[in-house]
């Protein structure tokens, strides 16, 4: 399990939570695939196509043996077991699974660009990346997860908030005082 890859995940399908929950466990079933950390999961505003509803998103890492594109095959798989449909680009969808960062390495195929172009724009990336991996560099960057975080505007930032699962509250009365 030489390599080291961040993995974004988003869903505005509901059950939102399902889909990123069996994502997970999919993931986690490849016999070359370790995941290693997982982010909390954020509740953010559509952000490109905006007609659409809010998303959940997270970020986990993986070790694995396995090289960028067949990560990327497997991934795709993994869309597919959960009904992904492309539609609308940038639409609505049950999982949305985007490889963000594998190793240092600068990749650009027709299918796969490494790192994602988009990562350092992106509020609902950056927030649950940073909470994992503050210091992790973009290699074409030279900047780390956090500063460009911390560098994002405001407006798009406060588009980004944890989530809360239905009932926690809740649970949480219960064992607090
Ligand atoms: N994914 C997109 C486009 N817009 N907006 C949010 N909030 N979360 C996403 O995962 C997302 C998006 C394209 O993949
Ligand atoms: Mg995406
Ligand atoms: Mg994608």
């Amino acid at each position: 399990m030489i390599n080291t890859a961040y993995i974004a995940l988003g869903s505005n399908i509901e059950p939102r939570a399902d889909y990123l929950n069996r994502a997970l466990s999919e993931i986690n079933q490849h016999e070359h695939v370790q995941m290693k950390q997982v982010s909390s999961i954020y509740e953010t505003e559509p952000v490109g196509y905006t007609e659409q509803s809010e998303f959940l998103n997270m970020v986990i890492s993986v070790n694995t043996s396995l090289r960028p594109e067949e990560l990327l095959l497997f991934l795709q798989k993994v869309e597919q077991h959960l009904h992904r449909v492309r539609e609308i680009r940038n639409g609505p969808r049950t999982i949305d699974l985007d490889i963000l960062l594998f190793n240092d390495e600068n990749i650009e195929l027709e299918q796969l660009c490494i790192p994602h172009p988009r990562m350092q724009d992106r509020a609902f990336v950056l927030a649950p990346m940073q909470e994992i991996a503050p210091f992790v560099q973009i290699p074409t960057l030279n900047t780390s997860i956090r500063q460009l975080y911390t560098a994002l505007p405001e407006r798009l930032r406060k588009g980004v908030l944890l989530w809360k699962q239905q009932g926690q509250e809740e649970e949480f009365g219960l064992f607090e005082s």
